[in-house]
């Protein structure tokens, strides 16, 4: 198996659940790797890394020809959708003509043309859509056939993604398919996610290590689950008999004030007392509310979400807790400089 994205929440949770069933498993590690929240778990050393960029075709190519992969899983992205807007050119690239060159690397390896089918050697291939690509939504909850209306460069960048997907299956007749994966988070979640953001605060403020929270936009709503369901659902859909893209998501809503809400209570204090509106925290354009119907994947894959938002709160909360009650020195402090 192959995964792009390996040092991200959802690599580290796909690998353990590849290497639990018993695959090999290489990671695509841009240069030198680079896991800038200390919190990470370490990757395990079964994993085997190679070294390739989405922004480079030959890289993807070799790393494609080495790993030999039955799957490959595209997971990698520039996915904090603010930066989207201050580096659009970069997100373009690697968001969304990244995921064409990761097609072609397994589409060349595996020597299919439009007139030589994929043969068994042809990789099964994996895109990380996103519910972003909903973004203005023209209904609700958003299935797998709901209106695209991206609202940010990230968005529009997942978006030519995904039906590159579509163009590589139906033009090429290979396995290829999208996920479109709502929001999902954990303790691994990266510092600058809004659910990270306050679970950390919530934990440092409770342990007396800071004294505010200061966030963007309280009224937006989400559809949050818990990471570890999702690449569960992963697997799934590249076990299926034919290829066919999936929503992942709980069906439930809640807004950032909810959030803020539970993580406080959970800690014993009222949000009201610590949180404070940013007006530099706000996007130039919001995504107001999204929510799932995954009836799909309920159906075909079987796939529910095993934790609510409440247990997911909580999980976030207590493990920020530990992490800044156990190691204050070294990555309770890069966790605090996020909240400055
Ligand atoms: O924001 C609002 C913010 O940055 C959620 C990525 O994984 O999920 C994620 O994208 C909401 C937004 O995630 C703050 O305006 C308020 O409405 O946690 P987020 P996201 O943008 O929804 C999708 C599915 C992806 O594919 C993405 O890669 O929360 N919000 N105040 C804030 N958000 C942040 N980050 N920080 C705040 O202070």
């Amino acid at each position: 198996m192959l995964i792009t994205g390996i040092t991200g929440q959802d690599g580290v949770y796909l690998a353990e659940q590849l290497l639990s069933e018993g695959y090999q498993v290489f990671g695509v590690v841009r240069g030198q790797r680079s896991v800038c929240d200390p919190n990470r778990r370490p990757l395990r050393p079964e994993i085997k890394l190679l070294s390739g960029d989405l922004l480079d075709q030959s890289s993807l190519i070799a790393a494609v020809e080495t790993a030999q992969p039955d799957e490959v899983y595209n997971l990698g992205a520039l996915s904090f959708v603010p930066v989207s807007w201050r580096q659009s050119n970069t997100a373009a690239q690697i968001t969304g003509v990244g995921v064409l060159r990761i097609l072609e690397a397994v589409r060349v390896v595996a020597g299919v043309t439009a007139s030589v089918t994929p043969g068994a050697n042809c990789p099964r291939f994996y895109q990380a859509s996103s519910s972003e690509m909903f973004g203005k939504v023209r209904r609700t909850p958003q299935n797998e056939q709901t209106v695209f209306h991206p609202r940010s460069p990230y968005g529009v960048a997942k978006v030519f993604g995904h039906y590159m997907v579509q163009n590589y299956r139906e033009s090429y007749g290979m396995f290829a398919v999208s996920g479109i994966l709502f929001n999902h988070e954990s303790p691994l979640r990266g510092p600058q996610f809004v659910t990270r953001r306050v679970s950390l605060a919530a934990a440092a403020i409770k342990l007396g290590l800071h004294d505010e929270l200061r966030l963007g936009n309280l009224d937006a709503q989400r559809d949050w689950g818990f990471a570890g369901d999702y690449v569960r659902g992963m697997v799934q859909m590249l076990a299926q008999d034919r290829p066919e893209d999936f929503v992942l998501g709980t069906g439930v809503t809640n807004s950032v004030r909810e959030l803020v809400d539970l993580a406080f209570r959970h800690v014993g204090l009222d949000w009201r007392d610590y949180v404070r509106a940013d007006p530099g925290l706000l996007r130039p354009a919001e995504v107001d509310s999204l929510c799932a119907d995954s009836s799909r994947a309920r159906q075909k894959l079987g796939w529910k979400p095993e934790v609510s938002f409440e247990e997911l709160v909580a999980m976030m909360v207590d493990a920020d807790l530990r992490l800044l009650s156990d190691d204050r020195e070294m990555a309770a402090e890069a966790m605090l400089a996020t909240l400055r």
